[in-house]
């Protein structure tokens, strides 16, 4: 039997972005013939791709670790580096994928459906790009931006229009043998399924799918037998088929109370009440099992369902069964709106790219956080002064410095770019474009009439600091 695995961790890389390159055309008599530093390669992205033809997440089990290509850094003589290979990951239609927390960040449905999953760090510009008529000749380049690394939670959700449910060896496999090409194993003991099988079914001009689970038993819900978890693959159904045995040997079952016994368990599973139903009393060629159909059915339609009855073994009634179903399911996808068949999914985007925000936080450190400002963080060499100097031109630029002193920063003071676990602090100098701006007439600094936050007091009073000469000079990572 071949391994089928529904659920996995895996952990994605997408690859790194070159760095630039700084670098100085050289020539005969023309020593310093301008900068020629060409841009690092793009990181290669993770996508994952809905292919039909790959059934299970069996091959992330057995390695769940992937890596997309870096891309390659840049050289002299203007020559960009190389773009880093994208990594393509086929899954199987029907993948959801989730984050450690189990918010859904995608639903994987219909071939070529493609997500991704780790987003490839931009190439770094080399100095060649970077110069412009204030910067003739900048002696660093930008790094290359990590790529992005995550875990996902993948997990299989079988796309089905027909789910078969009902107690183990109550006939469910044998009726997708005799209904579909599948060959599903059958045997006579209990939960002879251990994993969804699914076929495709020809009525007339409708094709439709059809799969089962494994059998279910009283105290399902509370992990008996092979519990509830096979559940999230009937979810998409659009109906549900109730197979019921007639000629259970067993003493306290019949059909009736088999039938009330799933619906209590689906009930605990949840989220299935609104899937029409139908009832198969399977079996029927065993003559016991043919009188025990005839007694209960006026019950079972008394209760609103549509009651079929057939063999699987002896072939019986199959047909009814295959067209009843190919209505329902073409009622339903009719119903169903048009873009439900291909639904791209665009991953959402992690930062607010319009801008950036300032907080202050309880530690005293005010914390830039924002798309640009914690990227341009990331392709900044801390050990190079004229790349540090270009950074602070930016943020100056975007506004982060006007912002920091609105909310009520001043020289010294502790900020912080990016999260928690993964910020750039520094001590803060404005420069003198923002400064100025805030200053207004000489001698006066209005910022200094300000109420100041209590955090930024507490800081006060107990931090002597060292006047910083030069901008940006304490600016250290750590
Ligand atoms: N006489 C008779 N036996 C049947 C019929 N359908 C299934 N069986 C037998 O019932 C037993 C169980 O059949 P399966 O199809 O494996 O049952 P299942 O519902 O898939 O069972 P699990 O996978 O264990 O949940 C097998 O021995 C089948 O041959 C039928 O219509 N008539
Ligand atoms: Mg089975």
């Amino acid at each position: 039997m071949t391994t089928f695995v529904d659920r996995v961790e895996l952990h994605v890389a997408a690859g790194n972005g070159g760095h630039g390159c700084a670098s100085v055309h050289r020539e005969k008599f023309k020593p310093l013939g301008g900068p020629d530093g060409g841009n690092g390669g793009r990181g290669g992205d993770v996508i994952l791709v809905v292919d039909q033809s790959v059934t299970t997440l069996l091959d992330y089990h057995h390695s769940p670790h992937r890596k997309a290509g870096n891309g390659a850094p840049g050289a002299g003589d203007n020559r960009s580096g190389k773009d880093g290979q994208d990594l393509i990951l086929p899954v199987p239609d029907g993948t959801v994928v989730l984050d450690k927390e189990g918010n859904v960040l995608a639903d994987l449905v219909g071939q070529g459906t493609t997500f991704i999953a780790g987003q490839g760090g931009r190439g770094g510009l080399g100095n060649a790009a970077l110069a412009s008529a204030r910067r003739k000749a900048p002696g660093f380049a930008l790094l290359g931006e990590p790529g992005e690394f995550r875990d996902i939670v993948m997990e299989l959700k079988t796309v089905a229009d027909v789910a078969l449910v009902g107690y183990p060896s109550a006939g469910k496999s044998s009726l997708i043998s005799v209904l579909s090409a599948a060959k599903p194993k059958i045997a006579d003991y209990p939960f002879t399924t251990l994993v969804p099988n699914l076929g495709v079914v020809t009525a007339g001009s409708t094709v439709y799918t059809i799969a089962d689970v494994p059998g279910l038993i009283p105290g399902a819900s509370q992990g008996k037998g092979l519990g509830l978890e096979f559940l999230r693959h009937v979810e998409r159904c659009s109906v549900l088929v109730h197979v019921l045995d007639t000629a259970t040997l067993e003493s306290d079952r019949d059909p009736v109370s088999d039938l009330d016994v799933i619906e209590a368990e689906l009930k605990q599973y949840g989220g299935l009440d609104d899937r029409p139903r139908i009832v198969v009393l399977n079996k029927i060629d065993i003559p016991d099992g043919q009188d025990l159909a005839d007694m209960i059915r006026p019950d079972l339609e008394a209760r609103g369902y549509q009651v079929f009855e057939v063999s699987a073994v002896a072939r019986t009634g199959l047909k009814e069964l295959s067209f009843a179903l190919a209505g329902i399911i073409g009622a339903a996808r009719a119903a169903k709106p048009k873009e439900e068949a291909t639904r791209i999914v665009i991953r959402p985007k992690a930062v607010d790219d319009a801008g950036f925000t300032v907080t202050l936080g309880d530690d005293g450190l005010y914390r830039v956080r924002g798309e640009k400002p914690e990227r341009w963080v990331k392709q900044t060499d801390f050990n190079n002064d004229e790349a540090v100097g270009y950074l602070a031109d930016r943020l100056n630029r975007l506004g982060v410095e006007d912002a920091l002193l609105k909310a009520g920063a001043r020289s010294g003071d502790g900020v912080a770019i990016g999260s928690e676990e993964n910020a750039v602090v520094f001590d803060w100098e404005p420069s003198m474009a923002a400064g100025a701006e805030m200053l207004g007439r000489r001698g006066e600094d209005h910022r200094l009439d300000a109420p100041r936050p209590a955090a930024v007091r507490r800081r006060d009073r107990d931090a002597e600091r060292d006047e910083a000469d030069t901008e940006f000079e304490k600016f250290k990572p750590f």
